[in-house]
């Protein structure tokens, strides 16, 4: 039971409620005593996630390549204050700090992701040796310290001279992609044995294929369909590569989900709730599991069937040690004339809920519950053996105060989540590990530097580092 499940029992209101501060905090004490890291399991995962475009900044150094974030960031109005990641957290030459960091808070993994273009500059061909260094200097940072290197392979910064090629839409970037994999896992996979082929499939293709405002900030409903299955082939193929090249390896991949319920049971909004569902919950997951494309709950997809070569299906197949459940919000569907084709749209998160505090600075409504009902929904697939929630979290206006960062509605979204992941292993769903996005407040992509997601404060203007409160409350669970 939550904290707001309890107020309700005690037959208040939340919006608008005010107890006295004593009987506040001693609920709050309550609370933090309700759970602690034990109850999950020792064979639980606790860790923190980031990725290398939004942390690392050196753009342009020791023979990195052009990304396609960084020539979108590069150019007037796409992000916010026109914001890029050239230097964002310097993660590149404060790794040493960040990773002692990781350490403090008490968390055993960190989740990485390698940037391609620090490998292999222009997509293919020549390998960057300084960049491949790098990346082992992070990795053997970790061992050293006692943290475990979960790696990304991909989170989302291609290759520009591969965009140039037309990127995720063009089929060659099966055998690009395959090469990166190949040089990746063969570098590091004697040091590094817990792997991640992909980021939220459907964030990379959608926003950058389909609604252009994400990198390479492409429009076409073409374009995501031949994005979307040359990156369902390629999850797939990356998943077999690494089990070819690194021994014992754990490989999984990542997907955004969310809960998604209709406005009102009126049909039309159930059949929306369904199409979203299809799009936003199953397209990827479902190849993987040997299911094809979610036809039955969006008949568009149908249309996916055009692009399958002979063979393909067993390509889009791959038998994932475990599958990462990546969720922040709930979406409520209803039907609607906008976006066509889909004929579904989201209720605007501010007319759910009734209290503002409930929103976060995304704008996304807070609703624990949500990451219950997800892990729920991916226990259910036959074929899905282990669950990690591979990203949670939450961006809030952090403020300094005397050097402390009090940021109690963080903590408090962390135990109402938990509370819910906990909820989901004691009913017996395969849930075996939570990695907080982010370590590090760092650079969301369009939004820019504005949402802080860290359990670490970052002034950009210094670089200095302070450990907020939902660090600390991490550290001591
Ligand atoms: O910052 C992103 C991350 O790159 C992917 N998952 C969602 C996070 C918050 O928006």
């Amino acid at each position: 039971m939550n904290r707001r499940e309890v107020l309700k029992r005690l037959g208040a209101t939340v919006t608008g409620l005010s107890l006295a501060p004593h009987l506040m905090a001693s609920l709050d004490e309550w609370f933090v005593k309700e759970f602690s890291k034990a109850d999950f399991g020792k064979d639980f995962k606790w860790g923190v996630a980031t990725a290398a475009y939004q942390i690392e900044g050196a753009w342009n150094i020791d023979g990195k390549g052009e990304s396609i974030w960084d020539r979108f960031t590069h150019k007037k109005g796409k992000i916010h204050n026109n914001e890029n990641g050239d230097i964002a957290c310097d993660f590149y030459h404060r790794y040493p700090e960040d990773i002692d960091i990781i350490r403090q808070l008490n968390m055993q993994v960190f989740r990485f992701s390698t940037a391609w273009t620090r490998i292999l500059p222009e997509g293919t061909g020549t390998v960057n040796q300084k960049g491949i260094d790098f990346y082992h200097r992070v990795i053997d940072t970790c061992l050293e310290k006692g943290i475990e290197p979960w790696i990304t392979l991909y989170h989302w910064d291609l290759p520009q001279s591969l965009e140039d090629k037309g990127g995720w839409a063009n089929r060659d970037i099966e055998g690009w992609f395959s090469e990166y994999v190949n040089i990746v896992s063969k570098a590091y996979g004697d040091k590094v044995k817990n792997w991640m082929v992909f980021n939220e499939p459907m964030a990379f293709t959608g926003l950058g294929y389909m609604a252009g405002i994400h990198a390479p900030g492409k429009k076409g409903i073409g374009l995501f369909q031949k994005a979307v299955h040359h990156v369902v082939i390629c999850q797939g193929e990356g998943g077999r590569i690494l089990r070819a090249n690194v021994k014992d390896a754990n490989i999984g991949t990542t997907y955004s989900v969310s809960a998604i319920h209709p406005k009102t049971q009126a049909k039309k909004h159930v059949e929306a709730a369904k199409r979203m569902d299809a799009l936003f919950n199953r397209l990827f997951i479902e190849p993987a599991l040997g299911l094809g494309y979610p036809i039955d709950g969006f008949s568009y997809l149908k249309n996916m069937e055009k692009l399958m070569k002979p063979g393909d299906e067993e390509k889009m197949k791959f038998d994932f040690d475990f599958h990462g459940v990546q969720n922040y919000f709930r979406i409520v569907s209803r039907h609607s004339l906008f976006p066509p084709v889909m004929w579904a749209n989201q209720v605007k998160p501010q007319k759910l809920v009734q209290n503002k505090s409930d929103l976060t600075d995304m704008g996304w409504e807070v609703y624990p519950e949500g990451i219950y009902e997800v892990i729920k929904k991916f226990a259910a697939y036959k074929g899905v053996k282990k669950i990690i929630v591979t990203e949670n979290g939450a961006a809030f206006p952090d403020v300094v105060e005397n050097g402390r960062i009090h940021d109690t509605r963080r903590i408090q979204y962390f135990k109402d989540y938990l509370a819910q992941v906990l909820r989901a292993k004691k009913e017996g769903m395969p849930v075996f590990g939570y990695f907080v996005w982010s370590l590090m407040d760092n650079f969301e992509w369009a939004e820019g530097y504005k949402p802080r997601f860290g359990l670490v404060y970052v002034d950009y203007n210094t670089q200095q580092r302070i450990i907020k409160d939902s660090g600390y409350w991490f550290k001591d669970l």
